[in-house]
């Protein structure tokens, strides 16, 4: 067994002040800098839009939080966050980038948004994520990171999808908790085989 450690979005716009600041997003990053120590592989994932981005509010002229129809299905309108080369983008400064074998970034699609690391939300294009574990022998994740009911949810399902043993440690993680989407995660997750503890 090949264990990864894979850390979502521990990002300052998800953090508190920023763009679209999840609550306690700051309070499990001393918690996953520790836990880096105990895998055989670490890697961040990073959410990484260009301006104008089409999962945006502004780029619709809506309200934030609202609803769209998309080609690829139903998709929630952000916040302007993650802003390739902002600094709402960068992980938050306490993270422990150094110890990262490898820091894979999504969402730079302009017209299609991407929460999981494996696929974007047409559940089609690959992020490139699933050869690079498969080439090193990686088989089994723990996921942990931000937020809870949207990357790390749409990412763990992928994961066990494809076949890999996922754990998502929820003590290491927080969520956005918008509409019942937390407690749709934990089912959906647990539905497709992921160890949610
Ligand atoms: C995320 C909403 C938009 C996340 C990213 O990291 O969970 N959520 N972009
Ligand atoms: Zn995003």
């Amino acid at each position: 067994m090949t264990h990864a450690l894979l850390v979502i979005d521990v990002q300052n716009d998800f953090c508190p002040g920023g763009a679209l600041a999840v609550a306690g997003g700051d309070e499990i990053v001393s918690g996953i800098n520790a836990a880096m120590n105990d895998f055989d592989a670490v890697i961040l994932t990073q959410d990484w839009h260009p301006a104008g981005h089409s999962s945006f509010a502004s780029s619709h002229d809506a309200e934030p939080m609202s609803l769209t129809e998309m080609p690829y299905g139903r998709q929630v309108l952000w916040p302007d966050h993650c802003i390739q080369g902002s600094v709402g983008a960068n992980f938050h400064p306490n993270l422990t980038v150094d110890r990262a074998d490898m820091i894979i970034r999504k969402g730079y699609n302009p017209a299609i948004d991407s929460y999981s690391a494996f696929f974007e939300n047409d559940h089609k294009t690959p992020t490139g994520l699933e050869g690079y574990l498969r080439t090193r022998g990686i088989d089994t994740l723990t996921l942990v990171g931000l937020a809870t009911d949207f990357c790390v949810n749409y990412s763990a399902v992928d994961a066990a999808k494809l076949g890999f043993n996922v754990t998502v440690q929820m003590d290491l993680c927080r969520a956005i908790d918008f509409d019942g989407s937390l407690a749709a995660a934990i089912d959906g997750m647990r539905a497709a085989g992921v160890d949610v503890t």
